[in-house]
């Protein structure tokens, strides 16, 4: 009898065993669900933090491309401007080519960027003061050398027909037929003795 009260004992200690067991596992399914969850959770609100990154780097890579573009225009206006006010400045400006000594030679003149020739028709002693003058090499008499005199230029052949007082500081102020307008060829280039 007291045997069997023992091994009844021994069994109602190894069902305490095997309930406690299931309860742990049963705990640990649960606190693994819980952990499962968790993670979940964790991952969403991570792709949604990535979301709002690519996102924000999305707008600022516009923002920045924008704001380039707008250096850039900035950047081509001011070269435009700057060679605008080089070009201005520079207008007008003349040079003797090909003389034996600096005061004589082939005039050429300065205009939209680029070194140009005078043509001979109707240049006469008046124009050639004015040339000198600008040079700063004033004479009352110097010589006109017509017919390319001083070798030909190349294009463009920017004066033709300067009709000038003689008073004029620069040859852009006296008459002429206007910017690169003329009927001439380089055989005509003028040039001058100051
Ligand atoms: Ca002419
Ligand atoms: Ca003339």
């Amino acid at each position: 009898m007291q045997q069997v009260q023992r091994s009844d004992n021994s069994f109602n200690k190894t069902l305490q065993g095997v309930e406690q067991m299931v309860k742990n596992s049963l705990l640990t399914d649960a606190s693994i669900q819980a952990e499962k969850a968790a993670l979940t959770n964790q991952v969403a609100t991570l792709k949604q933090e990535l979301q709002q990154l690519k996102d924000s780097s999305k707008r600022e890579r516009t923002l920045l491309t924008n704001k380039i573009q707008s250096l850039e225009q900035q950047q081509h206006m001011l070269v435009q401007q700057t060679s605008n006010v080089i070009d201005q400045l520079l207008t007008g400006r003349i040079r003797l080519v090909n003389g034996s000594h600096s005061r004589e030679g082939r005039i050429e003149v300065f205009y939209k960027g680029q070194w140009g020739t005078v043509c001979d028709d109707r240049f006469d002693v008046k124009d050639a003061r004015v040339v000198c003058r600008q040079l700063g090499y004033p004479t009352a008499y110097p010589t006109v050398y017509a017919s390319a005199r001083f070798g030909q230029g190349t294009d463009p052949i920017w004066l033709d027909d300067l009709d000038c007082v003689g008073s004029e500081l620069d040859i852009k102020s006296c008459a002429n037929r206007g910017w690169g307008k003329h009927d001439c060829f380089h055989t005509e280039d003028v040039g001058v003795s100051c």
